[in-house]
């Protein structure tokens, strides 16, 4: 009996020891939005290239901007969720098409928006050209349901802020929605719920393929021949289309503009980059990746959601991503007069005055080999002859001394980036200690920067 029990407990504990090991890699689900590696139609040498600018950047600004903003996502006085508000409510395309009649967003200033982002930190940008309602944001020649033919506005928000991204020195680049589209007949989507079924019921009827080629490649076309530079076109939801159909859209935009970068929604595993959406992914992502983020609760301007992020959450989300070689896309959600709400312009610019001084340690920089630290997180730059280490101090230690496990390398310089005063450090026993001062530089986090000779050694 003895033996028996022995051995239950043997199991018992490698069982429990295996559920503590790290999880095994994931297996590839097939889907899109999950896999984690991407297959390159590309040499890698000239994914590398139309990428650099990207990983450099590591900071942009979402924006969902749409007809659902009008009302802050209400619907004749129904709350509509999110900008997914005409298929929660199931809205006619008769009815919300409507709301185009009264979208006169005159508080709208480009300008302004751009600075906002530029202001926080931000090196890119990317709108809502197209989302799931269908209606196209832009001047859509292969549309009428377009803001500058539909509305009293009657503009092109697109080509605004394509000029003033250009003009202060951003880059700049569109969302758009390819597998749900709430206006075109002919879009099914996966298990049905997600296209709209209220005003064509049908779903056997709905040829993607005729949509595809209609609405979506017309459409890229004008987004990659209407405005000039585009650095990134960002896909979502791309449910039933088929792996030639993902390939044909990509070569379609790297035959316009070879340096414009797509994400992975393109579909079929294929893409520049991947994206993690709402959460970032423990241990990044071998290619290179960006985290979407809201700052409160929705993309799109949602009357009443005052739940920011606080703005010590978004620094330390977006040191966090760097630390793991992504980029964080932060949204704002502009309101139906063309306001970013003042909660959102507030926090970003919290965050930009943290951006200001420390800067440095986020663009440009890559993950650092210094892993799993308990006071915060690293970045580093490859210097000729050595590297500098960003270390990111969340958790400024009471007894003034910094641990650093395990850095094998011999130290130049350690110093605070706010200020540039030097600071003292000891090494014993492979771990390297760096005296602070009491008091730190940040509350949020604070910056020191780690001269050492040679490539980290761990
Ligand atoms: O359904 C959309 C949603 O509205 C929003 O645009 C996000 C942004 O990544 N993408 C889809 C949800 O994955």
């Amino acid at each position: 009996m003895n033996r028996i029990i022995r051995v239950c407990l043997a199991v018992l504990v490698f069982s429990l020891f295996g559920m503590c090991q790290a999880a095994p890699a994931p297996v590839d689900t097939g889907d899109p939005h999950t896999d984690r590696s991407l297959i390159r139609l590309d040499p890698p040498e000239q994914v590398a290239k139309r990428m650099e600018w990207f990983s450099d950047a590591r900071f942009g600004m979402f924006i969902h901007w749409g007809l659902y903003a009008q009302n802050g996502c209400h619907w004749r006085g129904q709350d509509g969720k999110s900008e997914h508000m005409m298929r929660h409510l199931q809205i006619p395309l008769r009815e919300y098409e409507k709301i185009a009649d009264e979208f006169d967003p005159e508080k709208f200033k480009a300008d302004e928006w751009v600075r906002i982002a530029k202001d926080a930190g931000m090196k890119y940008m990317i709108i809502t050209a197209k989302h799931h309602d269908g209606f196209a944001m832009f001047n859509s020649k292969s549309s009428s349901y377009n803001v500058v033919v539909r509305t009293p506005f009657a503009r092109d928000p697109i080509q605004e802020l394509a000029d003033a991204a250009r003009k202060q020195g951003l880059r700049f680049g569109v969302y758009y929605s390819l597998g749900r589209d709430w206006e075109d007949p002919d879009v099914p989507t996966r298990d049905g719920y997600r296209s709209n079924t209220w005003d064509y019921p049908d779903e056997s009827k709905k040829d993607f393929a005729k949509y595809f080629e209609r609405k979506v490649k017309p459409q890229i076309k004008e987004l990659l021949t209407q405005y000039g530079p585009i650095s990134v076109l960002w896909f979502d939801t791309p449910e039933k289309i088929s792996r030639a159909q993902s390939e044909e859209l990509i070569r379609l935009v790297h035959t316009l503009q070879p340096d414009c970068i797509v994400n992975q929604r393109v579909g079929n595993r294929l893409g520049d980059y991947r994206v993690a959406e709402q959460s970032i992914p423990e241990g990044g992502y071998p290619d290179p990746w960006e985290t979407c983020m809201t700052l409160n609760k929705h993309w799109g301007y949602y009357e009443g959601d005052e739940n920011w992020k606080p703005t010590e959450t978004l620094v330390r989300n977006l040191i966090d991503i760097a630390s793991k070689n992504g980029n964080f896309l932060l949204n704002v959600g502009p309101t139906g007069d063309g306001v970013i709400p003042a909660g959102s312009v507030e926090r970003l610019k919290e965050v930009g005055l943290w951006m200001k001084v420390n800067g440095e340690a986020i663009y440009g920089t890559t993950g650092c080999p210094l892993k799993g630290l308990a006071w915060g997180r690293c970045t580093k730059k490859t210097t000729p002859g050595g590297a500098t280490l960003y270390l990111h101090v969340f958790d400024w230690p009471k007894n003034g001394k910094l641990l650093i496990p395990a850095l094998k390398n011999s130290v130049e310089s350690a110093t605070l980036l706010a200020g540039g005063v030097k600071l003292k450090t000891s090494a014993k026993d492979g771990a390297l200690t760096i005296a602070l001062p009491a008091t730190p530089p940040d509350k949020i986090s604070s910056t020191i920067v780690l001269k050492v000779k040679g490539a980290p050694v761990i």
